[in-house]
């Protein structure tokens, strides 16, 4: 897979992509990430990417121009599957979201900033619309990252234990069951004996119902 994220401040985003997983992924070969910046695409000697919206009102939108020019540069070099904003308004991210995204082969994630991006963009050259969560971040590059990080952990051969993310939260629709290691009784607080036991058709017994049960406890509309 190839993501491509197009940001006015790519180096806010890094850091989350130089390790653990993510970082795991792209040394393997599993995926290639490239970053890139706004004001490289501009054409003014101000390399200015945002201009005051038409009509009035406050802050500032991002130009159409510099981003045309980027994602048609992308785009003569190959394919995209999908054409990703990351937008507060767009469809609140979740794990089938994620399962889709993660078998694309090429995508571009843009990231909005300021007021946001010119309609014209979104209606020339978006094909999915993304949000993290109800709530208002100050650009779409950390809600980038989230959306990456979901995707990446899903492709296959990124997981040391190709069923780690099956059993993932969400992942069956149900959240995850608690989990323990050593020590197995710690000043006391002891773990369940059927983990210690060694039978695992009991143990995965056990873990189905768990999930079953925070599942209804703590995410009720989950179970609908
Ligand atoms: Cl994708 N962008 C911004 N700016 N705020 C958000 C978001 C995205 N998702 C939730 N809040």
């Amino acid at each position: 897979m190839r993501i491509d994220i197009i940001s006015v401040v790519p180096d806010l985003m890094r850091s989350p992509f130089d390790g653990s997983i993510m970082k795991r992924a792209q040394d393997a070969g599993l995926v290639d990430v490239y970053f890139h910046n706004l004001r490289d695409y501009t054409t003014n000697t101000y390399k200015q990417v945002d201009d005051y919206p038409y009509g009035g009102g406050a802050g500032m939108v991002l130009m159409i121009a510099p981003i045309d020019k980027c994602i048609s540069a992308l785009k003569a070099e190959r394919d995209y599957d999908a054409v990703i904003y990351m937008t507060p308004d767009g469809n609140v991210l979740n794990q089938g979201t994620a399962n889709q995204l993660s078998l694309l082969k090429n995508i571009i994630v843009l990231c909005g900033h300021y007021k946001g991006v010119d309609q014209r963009v979104r209606d020339l050259f978006v094909t999915h619309e993304v949000s993290i969560g109800d709530y208002v971040l100050s650009g779409g590059e950390l809600a980038a990252a989230v959306l990456c990080d979901s995707i990446i952990r899903l492709i296959p051969g990124v997981l040391g234990n190709e069923t780690s993310a099956l059993t993932d939260s969400f992942q069956d629709g149900l959240l995850a069951p608690p989990v323990y290691t050593r020590p197995a009784d710690y000043n006391g607080h002891k773990v369940p004996d059927i983990l210690t036991s060694g039978n695992t058709p009991k143990v995965d017994t056990w873990r189905e119902e768990q999930a079953l049960a925070i599942t209804k406890k703590k995410r009720p509309d989950l179970m609908e």
